[in-house]
């Protein structure tokens, strides 16, 4: 949470050679985007555009079934811990 506010991963950190700073970013497109371009002889992303943004576009709907499968097993979790609870001891 102290380095990311949004208490997720991917976060790339480092500390700047010249500057001696350290360094965050968040999100892994735009890690993956930052890598490309420091490397772009080993990508992580396609080069060509279409298939960039095909595989960005794939990238953010899993961010968003994650959160919707994280927060509907919380539900479930909750419902059963509900329903059962006379029978937990
Ligand atoms: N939009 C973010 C989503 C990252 C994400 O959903 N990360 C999950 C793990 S795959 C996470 O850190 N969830 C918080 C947790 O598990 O507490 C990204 O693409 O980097």
């Amino acid at each position: 949470m102290k380095k990311n506010p949004a208490g997720e991963v991917p976060l790339l950190e480092w500390i700047d050679r010249d500057s001696k700073e350290t360094r965050l970013i968040p999100e892994s497109l735009v890690v993956s985007d930052y890598l490309d371009n420091l490397y772009p002889e080993n990508r992580l992303q396609p080069a060509d555009p279409y298939l960039k943004a095909k595989q960005q576009v794939l990238v953010g709907r899993f961010g968003n079934v994650n959160k919707s499968l994280v927060f509907y097993i919380d539900e479930c979790f909750f419902h059963f811990i509900r329903y059962n609870r006379h029978f937990i001891k």
